[in-house]
């Protein structure tokens, strides 16, 4: 019997993915996309839809016990430059919506949890180079700090009360069906569209400045399998390190100026370079790859050729 999927945070970068996602495999019908408001009206009109603030946890256990949910993918969050401007709402919004559901799951009124973690529960103290998964981890973002407790709640639950919650640090992820909000890797998003509408771009990280991303659909397509791995493969239950490639700001714009030629880029580091400074250049994923066969599917050029035509197609028809 197909699984009956509420998604809190759908309209995000993510999420929007997740439920185009999660509905080709379990069926549009059997996946109930949420978010605090309608911003997304494609979204909102492609399936079955509910306004939730990720805060309350009467309207997502109203909204499970409705709909008979049995999976639970939590993916609204503030990232890590909103967190920086808005400490207490981060603290609030990332750790109140994950003891919600966590607690559905402790009752039994759901089955089985996914909740993102990220690279930014590392902190300048744990070493860059290849981050592995078990290592010091001191936050120096708001952000980070509620990852890393989230991930010592999400073992805790496990541990204590035998919910099956389940859980990716992502690195910084790339995409060009929706933008990404608040974060420190935004600029690789951004870099793209200004490539294609402007032919130049203004960094706010420096140019060497290394960190781990991914492309949309190698992050989609590892927690689909980290969902459904057999539970009895885990042997993380707070967190898995995940990544694909690493790459600086210099890099990818040398990867999409082979292919526009004459575009140009410029370095304006901000608040959010010492963020990125906190954080890993590399990560050893090799516990999701022998757990569970992780493998990723894009290196940097692959992702941008599949970005600038996508975007391309995108503003040649807007
Ligand atoms: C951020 N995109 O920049 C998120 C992510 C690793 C970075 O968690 O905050």
């Amino acid at each position: 019997m197909s699984s009956k999927i509420l998604i809190i945070g759908a309209c995000g970068q993510i999420g929007t993915e997740l439920t185009a996602r999660l509905r080709e495999i379990h069926g549009t019908e059997n996946v109930i996309a949420s978010d605090i408001n309608t911003r997304k009206l494609e979204l909102v009109n492609s399936g079955p839809f509910e306004i939730i603030d990720a805060k309350n946890f009467n309207a997502i256990k109203d909204c499970c016990v409705n709909y008979n949910v049995d999976t639970v993918y939590l993916m609204a969050a503030l990232l890590s430059a909103t967190g920086e401007k808005y400490p207490m709402e981060a603290w609030d919004l990332n750790m109140n919506s994950l003891f919600h559901v966590l607690n559905l799951a402790k009752t039994g009124i759901i089955k089985k949890v996914y909740w993102p973690s990220s690279i930014a529960v590392f902190g300048p103290t744990t070493p860059r180079d290849n981050t592995p998964q078990h290592t010091i981890c001191e936050p120096t973002t708001v952000y980070g700090i509620t990852k890393q407790v989230g991930e010592r709640w999400c073992e805790y639950y496990y541990n204590k009360y035998n919910v099956d919650v389940r859980s990716i640090r992502y690195p910084g992820i790339i995409s060009h069906k929706a933008m990404p909000g608040g974060g420190t890797t935004d600029y690789a998003v951004e870099i793209y569209h200004e490539a294609i509408k402007n032919g130049n771009y203004e960094c706010f990280l420096s140019e060497n400045t290394s960190l781990p991303m991914m492309f949309m659909d190698d992050a989609i397509k590892a927690t689909v399998d980290l969902m459904e791995a057999p539970a009895d493969h885990l042997t993380i239950r707070s967190s898995y390190n995940l990544s694909a490639i690493s790459f600086t700001p210099k890099e990818i714009f040398e990867s999409i100026k082979r292919r526009i030629p004459e575009f140009e880029i410029s370095y304006n580091p901000d608040f959010r370079q010492a963020i990125a400074d906190s954080w890993p250049s590399s990560i050893d994923d090799s516990v999701a790859r022998k757990d569970w066969n992780w493998q990723h599917s894009f290196d940097l050029d692959a992702m941008t050729d599949v970005m600038l035509n996508e975007l391309k197609k995108k503003y040649t028809h807007s």
